[in-house]
């Protein structure tokens, strides 16, 4: 038996762990790592199970072609031939790739798979943030200057924090990596910090609040709008102000929400006019306010406007890029405050061929176009880099058609899913435990600045290969460089290729490495964002496309009020993550359709059910919530016995600015199957 420091590689976290290892390589337990300065020994159920999963039956040992178990050479041989000849008959974009969640924590393959498909010469690149969250970068990039900002909770400092549509105890936090949720919160509110959630659902993050208000899915943009409003009648902080958003675009932001009055909005969101006044008296009192959305937000289709008076309300209240409101993590690795910076001018490129308006942001085109893509014969070969479309991408049905009609889906993961049921090759990558890693990237969600580093925890099984070898040896056979120039595929190693990144990092090297438990260059950091990335140290706070999505937002608002229909909204739930580890234990018991009891009127608990959209119909079973906004019906996503992709699709309601699908806020009724 030996014990193994390493970190998880599931979710945003990445808390540390201690893997028990036994004398015949097998996984015997995972816990926290009580030195972790972040994580602080905290793990939750998907973090515990990684041993389980490492073993899981389902896991993919060896490559196969169209069902059929093949060696290595023979796999890649015929991809690689494959490659060469649709592109000599239709061109570099007809070979695309999505990567996914599984690839985000695997920092040598996911660099590698990017690189092989850009040397390839395809424009043809998604990943799963366009069903995400594209309204954070693109807001980010609108108000300003440049899409990699995220802002971060000032968690030692902060007096107010506001969630909207982000459950951490669930997630552990939607583009803010929240390790140990439950007590970082109550140390929040033991400093005296208030927390404030609004969610149509009275969530586990909920019941930890101080308030909790809940809304009509999909009117947020309204509550903040009232929150904008009155703050900058009273509560503003005008100096600052002054010194860094232009007069006339605060002349019409003001404009903008002049009409958001406390009845107004009261009578939309059904939330309390009491309730308002009482949120605007807590941004009052705290002056600077911390303020997060998530995925309730994120996947609606009022995502941009509402993540736009997000950014407002810290502008007006003089709270980013600054103490006791949010901070911008420039990254342990990316040194982010250290460069210099152009503002963007916040125009998108063109979309690929069959869907040109859709908008190219952040170098990628976004899902919406995969399936057009794929119809319209243009994308011929597609590349799943740790993915799950089929759980995850909308319009399951026609999504399912489009695979199969493709010469190739070539699939990289480490087990069976939905998803390589319908893949002509299966190429089986190295898990997280099989293979040394450091964040890359995702360094910059952080509560702090910070890195850590992980070798194997134990060899590589089977015949599965590190993904990074995987495209290094197709890039070889195609005449085409995957790996840095210096390096050869015969001696680069998880560690040479580690190395060569962090050679730019704040640590060298030898500290990176050392940092098994992870390491804290600092906490948060103020100024850099003033300084280098704003326009003359401005924010742009009222970006034509967004005063003018708002304004037809409320036009809608006041020609067509809806006061009935139920609204689907999405959930993340604790012992999985999207479709992945689904399978293990008895969990199939989750795959539950949660409305409130008086939305299903005769329902009861455990009926079967059919839900339908405009777009498709779920069957799924009934789970009666009074935790529930009554007019929230609450799908979770990654399941496919009832795959919520069926109720959406991807032609519906695509926003032209983000390429983002309408996932949440979608109509839907509720009836007996
Ligand atoms: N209607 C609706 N749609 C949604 C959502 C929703 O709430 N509602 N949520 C959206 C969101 S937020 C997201 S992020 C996407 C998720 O979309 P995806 O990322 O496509 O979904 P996952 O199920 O996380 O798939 C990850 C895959 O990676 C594999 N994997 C795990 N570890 C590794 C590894 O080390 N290497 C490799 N190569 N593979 C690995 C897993 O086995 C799994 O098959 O779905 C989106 N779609
Ligand atoms: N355990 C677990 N953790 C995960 C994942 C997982 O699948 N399982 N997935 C990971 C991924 S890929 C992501 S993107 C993050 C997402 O992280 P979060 O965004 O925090 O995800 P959720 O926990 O689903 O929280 C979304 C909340 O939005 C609420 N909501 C829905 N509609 C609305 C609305 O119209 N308005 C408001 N205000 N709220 C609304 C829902 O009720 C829900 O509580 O989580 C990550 N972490
Ligand atoms: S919260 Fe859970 S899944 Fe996420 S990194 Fe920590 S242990 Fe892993
Ligand atoms: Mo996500």
């Amino acid at each position: 038996m030996r014990d193994e420091t390493s970190f998880c590689r599931i979710c945003n976290a990445m808390c540390g762990i201690v893997v028990t290892v036994d004398d015949e390589q097998r996984v015997q337990r995972v816990r926290g790592d009580d030195a972790h300065p972040l994580s602080r020994g905290y793990t939750c159920p998907k973090g515990r199970a990684i041993g389980t999963f490492h073993h899981d039956p389902r896991r993919l040992d060896r490559p196969e072609i169209r069902g059929e178990v093949v060696g290595w050479d023979h796999a890649l041989d015929d991809i690689a031939a494959l490659v060469r000849a649709t592109i000599e008959a239709n061109g570099p974009d007809s070979i695309g790739m999505y990567l996914a969640s599984g690839s985000a924590f695997d920092t040598n393959g996911r660099r590698a798979a990017e690189r092989f498909l850009r040397m390839l010469g395809s424009a043809q690149k998604y990943t799963a943030a366009t069903i995400d969250t594209p309204s954070k970068p693109l807001v980010a990039e609108l108000v300003g200057g440049w899409s990699g900002l995220t802002p971060v909770w000032d968690h030692e400092r902060s007096s107010l924090f506001l969630l909207v549509g982000s459950n951490p105890l669930v997630s552990h936090g939607h583009s803010n990596a929240m390790p140990d949720p439950i007590v970082r919160l109550r140390e929040h509110k033991a400093r005296g910090g208030e927390l404030w959630v609004i969610d149509p659902r009275r969530t586990e993050t909920a019941r930890l609040a101080d308030r909790h208000l809940a809304p009509v899915p999909s009117t947020d943009h309204l509550v903040l709008a009232h929150l904008v409003r009155e703050i900058l009648r009273d509560g503003a902080d005008h100096s600052y102000l002054e010194d860094h958003v232009d007069p006339a675009a605060l002349r019409v932001l003001t404009q903008t929400v002049e009409p958001c009055t406390r009845e107004m909005v009261a009578a939309a969101s059904t939330v309390d006019a009491e309730d308002l006044d009482a949120l605007v008296d807590a941004v009052r009192r705290a002056g600077r306010v911390s303020a997060l959305t998530g995925t309730g937000v994120s996947m609606g289709k009022h995502a941009n406007i509402t993540e736009w008076m997000l950014w407002a309300l810290h502008i007006v209240t003089g709270s980013y890029d600054r103490p006791g409101g949010m901070w911008f993590n420039p990254g342990y690795l990316l040194q982010l405050d250290t460069r210099e910076w152009t503002a963007s001018d916040g125009l998108p490129g063109p979309g690929p061929a069959s869907r040109p308006l859709l908008p190219r942001r952040f170098d990628e085109y976004p899902c919406a176009g995969v399936v057009p893509e794929i119809e319209a014969g243009n994308l011929r070969v597609l590349f799943v880099v740790g993915g799950n479309p089929i759980c995850a991408l909308p319009g399951e049905e026609r999504l399912r058609a489009a695979l199969a009609s493709l010469d190739a889906l070539i699939v990289l993961d480490v087990v069976r899913t939905d998803t390589t049921e319908l893949a002509t090759h299966i190429l089986p990558a190295a898990g997280q435990l099989e293979r040394a890693d450091l964040p890359w990237l995702l360094d910059a969600y952080q509560l702090a600045v910070a890195t850590q580093y992980t070798p194997a925890v134990v060899p590589l099984g089977a015949e599965r290969r590190a993904m990074w070898h995987t495209f290094a040896s197709l890039g070889e056979r195609l005449g085409v460089e995957v790996l840095p120039r210096s390096m050869s595929l015969a001696d680069a190693t998880d560690e040479t290729l580690l190395e060569q990144i962090t050679s730019r990092s704040r640590g060298g090297v030898a500290e990176v490495f050392a940092a098994r438990s992870g390491t804290v260059h600092s906490g948060a950091v103020f100024g850099w964002v003033h300084e280098r990335v704003l326009d003359h140290g401005r924010w742009r706070i009222a970006p034509a496309p967004l005063v003018e999505q708002f304004t037809a937002a409320l036009a809608e608002h006041h020609e067509r009020p809806d006061s009935t229909s139920l609204r689907l909204i999405p959930q993340r739930q604790l012992r999985k993550m999207n479709s992945q580890l689904r399978d293990i234990g008895d969990r199939t018991d989750q795959v539950l359709v949660h409305a409130h009891p008086q939305a299903v009127g005769e329902l009861i608990d455990g009926d079967t059910v059919v839900v339908e959209s405009p777009f498709g119909s779920a069957i799924g079973v009934l789970h009666t919530d009074a935790s529930l906004a009554p007019r929230a019906v609450s799908i979770p996503h990654g399941w496919h016995t009832t795959n919520v992709c069926a109720l959406t699709d991807t032609d519906a309601e695509v926003d032209p600015y983000s390429g983002m699908v309408w996932q949440s806020g979608i109509p839907v009724t509720v009836r007996r199957a």
